[in-house]
């Protein structure tokens, strides 16, 4: 395994301290140490999408399917919740209002990828709900109706979760008054096989260009 160059990427050599030690937790496909060490990278002050980009995905270029399963759920695990002190006080340095929803649609259980957009969407001071997996097209309408919503995101991996992908899409769009709410996809398979074809407000090929997307549309409303 080749150590980061701190230089090159752009980070303190404290952090780069930290990034080599997930790095490595994750090439070897040991769990508790990539917990271990995004605990202490956490802890250490590592901004979250340092640990996210430049640890925990770098790793994943060498461990595979096995390390991204087991890193996610490490993530998901050790992302501290960041406090509600904490989250209103970057809320008021990027002037956030509003809540973000995001769900896995009906018929699909995978929740590593949404796990790591809510984890990095914390680590902005976004408010997210989570409401989990297999969620139903009329729970999103009913949430969206909530006066603090402003986006609803939706993870979609299964493409035999199709049909339901379009009805909460037809459902959002006509119960949407007055564009309250932006809606955005996410997940492999949206990318990959459906792309513009699906009427949502934007498409994100991965989490970090979503929650470039999310912040964009929280500043600018
Ligand atoms: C892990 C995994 C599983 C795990 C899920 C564990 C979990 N807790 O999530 C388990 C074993 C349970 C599983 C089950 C199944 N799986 Co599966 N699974 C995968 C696998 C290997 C990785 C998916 C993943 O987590 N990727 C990593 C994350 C980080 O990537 P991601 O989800 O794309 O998310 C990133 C972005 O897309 C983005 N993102 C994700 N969501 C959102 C949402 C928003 C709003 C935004 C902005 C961004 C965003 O952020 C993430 C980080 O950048 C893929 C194959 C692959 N290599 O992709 C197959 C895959 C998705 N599974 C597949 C299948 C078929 C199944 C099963 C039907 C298998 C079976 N016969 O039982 C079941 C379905 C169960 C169900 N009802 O959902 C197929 C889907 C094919 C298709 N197009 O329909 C795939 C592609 C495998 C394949 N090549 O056939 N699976």
């Amino acid at each position: 395994m080749q150590e980061v160059n701190t230089e090159i990427i752009g980070i303190s050599e404290k952090d780069g301290y930290f990034i080599n030690k997930i790095i490595e937790a994750v090439c070897s496909l040991d769990f508790f140490s990539m917990k271990e060490t995004i605990k202490e990278a956490v802890n250490a002050g590592v901004s979250t999408i340092d640990i996210i980009k430049k640890g925990v995905l770098e790793g994943l270029e060498e461990s595979g399917e096995m390390g991204l399963i087991l890193a996610a759920e490490a993530l998901a695990e050790e992302m501290p919740n960041i406090d509600e002190e904490k989250r209103k006080k970057l809320d008021q340095e990027r002037n956030y209002s509003g809540k973000v929803v995001v769900g896995t649609i009906k018929g699909d259980i995978h929740s590593l990828g949404k796990n790591i957009l809510v984890s990095v969407m914390k680590s902005y001071g976004m408010d997210v709900m989570d409401l989990g997996v297999d969620v139903e097209p009329e729970k999103f309408l009913e949430i969206s109706q909530l006066p603090d919503v402003k986006v609803i995101g939706i993870s979609y991996l299964l493409s035999s979760a199709e049909p339901e992908i379009r009805k909460a899409l037809a459902l959002l769009k006509n119960g949407n008054q007055n564009n309250k709410v932006k809606v955005i996809l996410g997940g492999a398979a949206v990318v990959k096989e459906l792309g513009n074809e699906l009427n949502a407000d934007a498409l994100a090929p991965d989490a970090l260009k979503g929650v470039e997307i999310i912040d964009n549309w929280l500043r600018n409303q």
